[in-house]
């Protein structure tokens, strides 16, 4: 009888303390139940593995890269098709060297034109000058050069006559996805463009999303569904920019909830939870009228020229280091994984001007990052284990704190002029901290540097330059005990 009771006991503290990437929120539960069950909830490890990414790039290349269309509306010859010098591993090397550790390759976009030679339709590379198979090439560059692969497959397909036709078009699309997902090794992420219209009979068809997420699910267990998938969201601009508070746990809907109380899956695929642009999406406030939440990181999309296919009209308007540089700062500096988009031209080659200014901007970003002026510092908290983890270079290794709110005081072994800082959460244990400030020592005194709201997996800021030796970082406000992976501070350019 003893023995049964404690291995009772032992179930029910297991129970209690199993995170996932999901949480119910009875009724009856308090603000201080919610807060903490918000700051429990952690992401899958595939979400884990994603947001440790921080760089992946789009590739747009496909029938508009030839007919200088942006969207394309299905009904294109695919004579037109026709790269001279494609090469893929071009465009993975390129890609890889400036710092993207996967990247997603358009394989259908909406004239439904694809770039495999997919047996379900003549609107394809088969029919084409050129009788390659793009994803095949890109798939294996990527496995080739160790950089996660990831197929861009468009729900909306203009070209298909069964669009607008639910049962038909479903299985069309679910033998194509069976085509991506079996015929090119590893997938890690499968994303789902919103973009849609009607089909030729003047219906938009009802997408089977919980059958197209089971297939992936288990055909590639491993993969990420975007945009209009549970794993990824979309952050709610084109712009590659996050927010300054950016939650990645946000109130669950309807269909994620039914999925959440049946409680069989370790995470959900629930169906797409819509475009969520408000400014603020996981606050104390919306969490509490929450009947569930879920881990949703998000994912800030860009093209690194005005549109998402190549137009040589616009080779003068490759975005600037300046312009990348911000970007980078308000997406992986803001809890975001950056997707970058960079299109190659009409030979099937990322062209010079893409190709320097990639380089540049990856030379910038080194320039500011190759070192911590905080590494080699005493390391002091006011409660709490482990504040020298902060500074060791190890993501896995962190600092906890034994309270909601703590101060870890950094001396450095000189003083030092910087101007940037970096803080990075442990976020396989949750996203906590709410709210932190900044302070050096001038003099007798403490002074504010910059102060901010949440942090998750990276937060970045800018600021004037400081010069000095004791630095302090108040966690003024958290969810439950806070953690902290890294705390950096750098030099980058005058701002
Ligand atoms: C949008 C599409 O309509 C654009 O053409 C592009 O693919 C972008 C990433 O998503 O919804």
């Amino acid at each position: 009888m003893k023995q049964s009771l404690a291995l009772f006991a032992a179930l029910l503290y297991l129970g209690a303390s199993a995170q996932n990437n999901h949480v119910l929120i009875p009724a009856g539960d308090s603000e201080a139940d919610i807060v903490k069950k918000a700051a429990n909830v952690v992401p899958s490890p595939r979400q884990l593995r994603w947001q440790e990414l921080e760089l992946t790039a789009f590739v747009h290349f496909g029938m508009n890269t030839f007919t200088n269309k942006e969207w394309g509306d299905g009904k294109e010859d695919t004579h037109l098709f026709n790269p001279d010098r494609l090469d893929a591993r071009q465009w993975v090397r390129v890609l890889k060297a400036a710092g993207f550790k996967q990247v997603i390759i358009t394989a259908k976009h909406h004239d439904g034109f694809c770039l495999w030679p997919s047996a379900y339709t003549e609107h394809s590379v088969k029919n084409s000058p050129y009788h390659g198979d793009v994803v095949k090439a890109v798939a294996d560059a990527c496995h080739e050069y160790g950089v996660g692969f990831g197929v861009y497959l468009s729900p909306w397909d203009r070209n298909n006559p069964d669009y607008g036709d639910s049962e038909k078009y479903n299985r069309y699309f679910m033998n194509q996805l069976t085509e991506l997902l079996t015929h090119y090794g590893k997938v890690d992420e499968v994303w789902f463009d919103g973009a849609n219209g009607e089909g030729p009979n003047g219906h938009k068809p009802v997408y089977d999303f919980n059958a197209w997420y089971a297939l992936i699910r288990r055909l590639q267990p491993g993969a990420v569904i975007a945009i209009m998938g549970p794993d990824v969201r979309w952050v709610g601009t084109e712009s590659g920019y996050g927010r300054e508070t950016e939650w990645s746990v946000i109130p669950a809907d309807k269909n994620a909830l039914e999925k959440i109380a049946d409680n069989s899956q370790k995470d959900v695929a629930f169906a797409p939870i819509g475009d969520k642009m408000e400014k603020d999406l996981g606050s104390r406030e919306k969490i509490l009228g929450a009947a569930g939440l879920v881990w949703y990181p998000a994912e800030a999309d860009v093209s690194i020229r005005p549109g998402w296919f190549y137009h040589a009209d616009q080779d003068a308007h490759v975005k600037s280091v300046d312009k990348l540089m911000d970007i980078y700062f308000s997406s992986v500096g803001r809890n975001c994984t950056l997707l970058m988009n960079v299109p190659p031209d009409t030979h099937g080659l990322i062209s010079d001007s893409d190709v320097s200014h990639l380089q540049a901007w990856a030379a910038a970003r080194r320039a500011v990052f190759e070192h911590n002026l905080a590494a080699g510092a005493r390391v002091s908290a006011s409660n709490g284990r482990h504040a020298a983890a902060t500074l060791d270079d190890a993501y896995d290794t962190y600092y906890e704190a034994g309270d909601s709110t703590a101060t870890l005081t950094f001396t450095l072994p000189q003083p030092k002029a910087f101007n940037v800082l970096s803080l990075q959460e442990e976020i396989s244990a949750g996203q906590r901290i709410e709210k932190w400030a900044l302070e050096y020592k001038d003099g007798g005194d403490w002074k504010e540097i910059t102060s901010g709201t949440t942090v998750g997996y990276k937060r970045l800021l800018r600021f004037p330059m400081v010069t000095a030796r004791e630095v302090r970082l108040h966690i003024l406000s958290s969810r439950t005990n806070p953690t902290l992976a890294a705390f950096g501070l750098y030099r980058g350019p005058q701002n």
